[in-house]
């Protein structure tokens, strides 16, 4: 259950946040499946209850397990699993099953269904009161039994240790694995017991073998657990039967990369920092909650605020590094934590248009999209299992480091020029720097380093330049 299960040649997971069916589809055959991304962490497929002027959040208030939401139908989401798994990348489904909705008059769904909320009534499962926890607020982190037992923000917490209750779950997810996803994302794991986690997620079928699995594969699971240390629960609960999302990655990250921490303390990045054990982890540098809520945690609005893309510079560091699986964060434009993704005046979601360069239009971001960002996609699969080796550091926010002899990559991240000798571990050559320009039918468009008989090269990374990232690997030489 901690195997991605992505097809070789393949490495990344890009949450493609709020994006419809139809359009993911579309963007794994034009442009993640030939740039050799992993996989894709999808919206919720359940449906939710609609609130008024259709913040994103109203999809993790599920009312029913039906697949109708604002991403598409069911038909539409199959079509999607099935044409992305033919283009090689994997789909992952966040699934919302700690809860069922808060209290709403006149409570209405994306797929028709309607539900008595405040009597915990919700026909479309069906569930009744019976099923939930007996309602209560979280206000105690220090008490895990609060936090598993009670409400999150309201939300009527559904009893997993009831057979009912897991039947229903399993078969929600027996369903999306039918069809050909390779995992899911556990919404809100810390807030559910780990003995009924495990029962239920033993109870799910091995992946799909139409889908180009092989035979016997288990679904990837990785789990929602907020850590950062000095709460009653800890992440080392849940990591015997599935990955974990390791929360302190990005914020050690960010911290060092605001001035808080120096660079060159990441030559031991990893467990010895107190992360997780690396297959048990998925990392990423800001997700779709901590974008909106922790100003100190870098996101595509940092890139506006410093000269320097940090936000780059964290993701290109973590796309570089071996420790974990890496997922991006592929975002929409917002001005506060309830806008609405971009949509049309009756609701209905509107896709990202596609420009010239590759990045987005519409109001949205698409982090995936940048050439910073999927050309260290491109390293990461050149550099798979390959170690960290050669690191250098300037004493301070100068670090270099590479990837057995398929990668290298240099961070100035001082205020000052980057000029260094380096020893790069490359084959002799002229390489193409895939932070500032593109190898283009044997054109660089970029920078180029040359890499000696002894496989030094001279590394420059100016202080005044746009990315703060040199990198280099085997197959960007010219
Ligand atoms: C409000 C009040 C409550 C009150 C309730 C009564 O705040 O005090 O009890 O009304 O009706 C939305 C609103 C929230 C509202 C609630 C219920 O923001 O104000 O409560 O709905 O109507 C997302 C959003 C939440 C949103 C929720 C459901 O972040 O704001 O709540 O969706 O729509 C912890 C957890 C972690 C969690 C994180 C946000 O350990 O598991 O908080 N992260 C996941 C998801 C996240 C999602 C949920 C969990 C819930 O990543 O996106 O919350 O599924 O750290
Ligand atoms: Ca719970």
């Amino acid at each position: 259950q901690k195997d991605l299960h992505y097809v070789p040649g393949h490495n990344g997971m890009v949450h493609l946040f709020e994006w419809k069916w139809g359009k993911i589809a579309e963007e794994c055959e034009n442009f993640l499946g030939p740039m050799g991304f992993g996989g894709v962490q999808v919206s919720p497929i359940q449906e939710n209850v609609i609130i008024k002027n259709r913040p994103w959040w109203e999809r993790y208030q599920p009312i029913s397990y039906k697949w109708a939401t604002r991403s598409g139908t069911a038909k539409e989401f199959k079509d999607m699993v099935r044409r992305c798994n033919n283009a090689g990348v994997r789909i992952y489904v966040d699934v919302v099953f700690n809860h069922m909705t808060g209290n709403h008059k006149n409570a209405k769904g994306t797929g028709g269904s309607t539900a008595d909320t405040q009597n915990f009534n919700y026909p479309g499962v069906p569930y009744s009161g019976f099923d939930f926890h007996v309602s209560c607020p979280i206000n105690n982190y220090q008490d895990a039994g609060n936090v598993r037992n009670c409400e999150l923000s309201g939300l009527h917490d559904l009893d997993q240790s009831k057979e009912y209750v897991r039947e229903k779950i399993v078969n929600f997810l027996n369903k999306i694995i039918d069809v050909g996803v390779a995992g899911y994302r556990v919404d809100a794991a810390k807030h559910m017991w780990p003995e009924d986690l495990k029962v239920i997620y033993s109870r799910v079928k091995n992946l799909n073998p139409e889908h180009n699995f092989p035979s016997g594969a288990r679904p990837y699971v990785f789990q929602e657990v907020i850590d950062y240390g000095g709460e009653a629960i800890s992440k080392y609960e849940y990591n015997s039967f599935g990955a974990v999302t390791e929360f302190r990655y990005g914020i050690e990250l960010s911290n060092a990369l605001n001035g808080k921490n120096q660079l060159k303390w990441f030559s031991n990045w990893g467990e010895a920092w107190g992360l997780l054990p690396s297959q048990d982890a998925v990392v990423f540098i800001d997700n779709h909650d901590t974008q909106r809520g922790h100003p100190e945690i870098l996101t595509y609005k940092s890139s506006k605020k410093y000269k320097a893309m940090i936000l780059q510079m964290a993701v290109a560091f973590m796309l570089a590094h071996p420790y974990g699986t890496a997922r991006i964060m592929s975002s929409f434009a917002f001005d506060s934590f309830d806008a609405n993704p971009p949509q049309d005046s009756i609701g209905n979601l509107i896709s990202p248009t596609i420009n010239s360069d590759k990045t987005c239009g519409n109001g949205w971001i698409c982090e995936h999209r940048w050439r910073q960002v999927y050309n260290m996609v491109r390293f990461r699969i050149a550099a798979n299992n390959t170690d960290v080796n050669n690191w250098w550091d300037n004493g301070q926010n100068q670090i270099a480091f590479s990837r057995g002899n398929a990668g290298f990559i240099a961070i100035n991240g001082d205020g000052h020029d980057f000029k260094q000798h380096l020893y790069t571990s490359l084959q002799p050559g002229i390489y193409c720097d895939v932070i500032s320009g593109n190898l283009e039918n044997n054109v660089c468009t970029g920078k180029t380093v040359t890499v000696d008989q002894n496989g030094k090269a001279y590394i420059e990374i100016l202080a005044n330049e746009e990315d703060g990232v040199l990198a280099i690997h085997r197959q960007s030489k010219l």
